[in-house]
């Protein structure tokens, strides 16, 4: 009967997890036919998962700014602004973490040290746009306050990176120009968003009754947007299947996994792992004297679906409902899983400090004590600033390429392997953001008392 209980209560990861196997197994597959497969064939394995993934990012909007509204409304003001201290300092200090033990293991490991001077793939030839730190930082901020609310999800960037691959040896038979802008699609990139939401809680607070109405509004869509992700999310093993095949089915080659790019990239493996089940992990066990072992193991779906769509934004609606799942409390769940998915991103951070010291250790550019600090605090910062979304941490890093006076193209070095890095550094911002939702709650349980007391005393409930 336990197994049973067992299976059945995690049925759902278990397919999802198949999913993603069965999905690196067929594409690994079609490509060892030899048969060469055109964009419009990799398109048509996408589409069922881009139908998937499209309704994940359908969700987002209206959930984060029912979620955040509703939970600041529902909780008093002061608590509301203790919780999100809190939530700020996780963040905070586990992206610092995040990149002091990137730098650490980089300078290390020193994956890009070599004999031979390093010379850029011929195959790829990065034309940068325009691209100026000052105006990436600049846009980082001001995409904090959305001119026009029902546009607020489309933040455009200035960075404008554009891969062209002038050989023809690409995979898909044809001269093909990649163009990863700052230009996200809609409902992605959700900073403004959700710094409206929090000034619209925080403002329903302070009307009291008054608000009252509009407040049992947001209240019922949170759990409108949480009933149809429960249906949503039933579509994922499908879903990540075809997004997987169809992303091995377009890469060009695994060559670049092996050799120097190889060292870079187990180095940012080991980062990652030491991060999310080290750092983490003690972090977690100081703040709520457990161990996250068994909260981790609840949250198998989520890092199968952060895996599947490399995208944490995609991601939150699973990610509340499996803080809901573990008996966390929704007002705060809701109010800090929003905020986490978009600027806490520790994994980007790690794998962003990592790249640069890399690709500065193979041009042979001395990474003095100076370098290496704006390095942190721009890895920081582009971090914060990456939309949830896949590969946005590439277009962020060239910020922090540019502190060490690196060319914005050599992006293009590490380009082979980012859409793999992607899977594993989104999965460990979403446990990030789960662990924090967990560690907040812990910390605000005594206040939560305190309130319900005063609040029971006021109402003269006994
Ligand atoms: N894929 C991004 C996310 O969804 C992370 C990144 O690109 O670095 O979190």
């Amino acid at each position: 009967n336990r197994c049973s209980a067992f299976v059945w209560d995690n049925l759902l990861t278990m397919l999802t997890i198949i999913g993603v196997v069965a999905g690196t197994i067929l594409g690994c597959g079609l490509r060892a036919s030899g048969q060469e497969w055109s964009r419009r064939d990799v398109m048509y394995f996408q589409y069922p998962g881009e139908l998937f993934l499209r309704m994940l990012k359908s969700l987002i909007v209206p959930l984060l700014v029912s979620s955040i509204v509703s939970a600041i409304g529902s909780l008093d003001l002061s608590l509301s602004g203790k919780v999100g201290l809190r939530a700020i300092i996780y963040y905070m200090t586990t992206t610092v973490c995040a990149v002091m033990l990137g730098i650490a293991l980089v300078t290390t490991i020193k994956p890009g040290k070599s004999s031979e001077a390093y010379t850029q793939p011929n195959t790829t030839k990065l034309i940068v746009k325009d691209t100026l730190t000052s105006d990436t930082l600049l846009d980082l901020i001001r995409n904090v306050f959305p001119e026009n609310l029902a546009q607020a999800t489309i933040a455009s960037y200035r960075t404008r990176l554009v891969f062209d691959k002038t050989d023809n040896r690409s995979r898909l038979g044809e001269l093909e120009t990649y163009q990863i802008t700052g230009e996200y699609q809609s409902g992605s990139n959700v900073l403004g968003l959700v710094c409206f939401s929090i000034v619209l809680g925080i403002t329903l607070g302070k009307m009291g009754d008054q608000s009252k109405p509009l407040q049992e509004f947001f209240h019922a869509l949170s759990e409108a947007m949480m009933i149809i992700t429960g249906w949503v999310i039933w579509l994922s093993p499908l879903g990540v299947f075809f997004l997987v095949t169809a992303k091995i089915m377009e890469i060009d080659s695994f060559a670049e996994l092996v050799g120097r790019l190889g060292m870079y990239f187990m180095t940012v493996l080991l980062g990652l792992f030491l991060h999310g089940f080290g750092t983490l992990s003690i972090l977690f066990i100081l703040a709520t004297k457990k161990l996250p072992c068994r909260y981790i193991a609840k949250m198998g779906q989520v890092m199968a679906t952060a895996f599947g769509t490399a995208s944490s934004s995609a991601t939150m609606p699973i990610t509340i409902g499996c803080c809901d799942d573990m008996g966390l409390d929704p007002r705060i769940t809701r109010f800090v899983i929003p905020i986490g998915a978009t600027i806490n991103m520790d994994g980007t951070a790690l794998y962003e400090a990592v790249a640069a010291i890399f690709i500065a250790q193979l041009r042979k550019v001395e990474m003095s004590f100076g370098k290496i600090i704006a390095v942190s605090v721009t890895a920081t910062a582009a971090s914060i600033g990456a939309a949830g979304i896949p590969q946005a941490g590439l277009v962020t890093m060239v910020m922090v390429l540019d502190t060490v006076n690196l060319p914005a193209e050599d992006v293009s070095i590490i380009l082979a392997v980012d859409w793999l890095l992607d899977r594993f550094r989104t999965t460990i911002n979403v446990v990030c953001d789960a662990l924090g939702a967990i560690i907040v709650t812990s910390l605000s349980q005594g206040d939560i008392e305190k309130t319900r007391a005063l609040n029971n005393e006021r109402d003269g409930v006994p």
